[in-house]
């Protein structure tokens, strides 16, 4: 585990957007544990998933890997199979931090690293691509062609992970959720002033859906089984079968 997050502790003094800089990313697993309910679960059923839906000779693609932490499950998950995992980040930091801790896997080839925009990346022959938490970073009018580009990568059988953070079409349920996740980030540890400046910060930049948003954009681009692998709070996780 890296450093402690104390980014925001003394508010938000730059006012600047959330960005993951270098920053950000030396804090990055010990920010991302503590602010996501079900983070390290979801981290499990990516590695359980990909097991059970692996195909020889194929792709696994990671996008928006961040330090790696759903890139390590998909390694895990290869057994003997001939299978490359493709990560891909746009932040020159976090591909940076994730070069020095894989070293071993790129130079054998089981892993290929890149430094990319995943709204123009390039998927094929896949059996597995994960999304974990990271659409809702992505402009709203860019979703649609993404998840259809992935879905043109995957092959027959193969299958789309995605987590995200969502909100509710209740606004009473939105509420609530919302009162229950500042709980769980001051149960953490992070104070009151911590969460509205990261909250403040995170205006513009992290845009959630509700749940049938997700699930009609998958019905709409040919996904043939759409379930629901886990909730926690405002938080889910979806497998998306082709
Ligand atoms: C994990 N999946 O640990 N292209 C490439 N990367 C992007 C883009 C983009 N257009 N937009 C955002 N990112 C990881 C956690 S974090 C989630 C993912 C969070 C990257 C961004 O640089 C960051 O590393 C990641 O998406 C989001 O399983 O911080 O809540």
């Amino acid at each position: 585990m890296g450093k402690q997050d104390d980014i925001f502790s003394a508010g938000n003094l730059s006012g600047l957007p959330f960005s993951f800089n270098e920053e950000v990313t030396e804090v990055f697993e010990d920010m991302i544990d503590r602010s996501v309910p079900g983070y390290k679960t979801s981290i499990r059923l990516i590695e359980y998933y990909a097991k059970m839906y692996s195909q020889d000779n194929s792709n696994f693609y990671d996008l928006g890997c961040s330090l790696g932490a759903s890139t390590k499950a998909l390694l895990d998950s290869i057994q003997n199979k001939n299978i490359k995992v493709i990560s891909i980040d746009n932040s020159e930091a976090m591909i940076d931090k994730c070069k020095r801790s894989f070293v071993s896997y790129i130079e054998d080839g089981y892993l290929d690293l890149k430094l990319e925009d995943i709204n123009t990346s390039e998927i094929n022959n896949a059996s597995v691509v994960v999304i974990n938490f990271v659409l809702q970073f992505l402009d709203v009018e860019k979703r649609d062609l993404l998840i259809e580009n992935i879905y043109k990568g995957l092959n027959c059988g193969g299958v789309l992970i995605v987590s995200e953070k969502i909100h509710y079409e209740s606004r009473r349920e939105s509420e609530s959720m919302f009162l229950l996740h500042h709980k769980f980030k001051a149960k953490n540890g992070y104070t009151k002033m911590e969460i509205s400046a990261k909250r403040d910060s995170l205006e513009g930049i992290l845009v959630t859906e509700p749940e049938l948003v997700h699930r009609e954009r998958a019905k709409r681009i040919g996904f043939r089984v759409i379930d629901k692998l886990m909730s926690n709070l405002n938080f889910s996780t979806y497998l998306f079968i082709k």
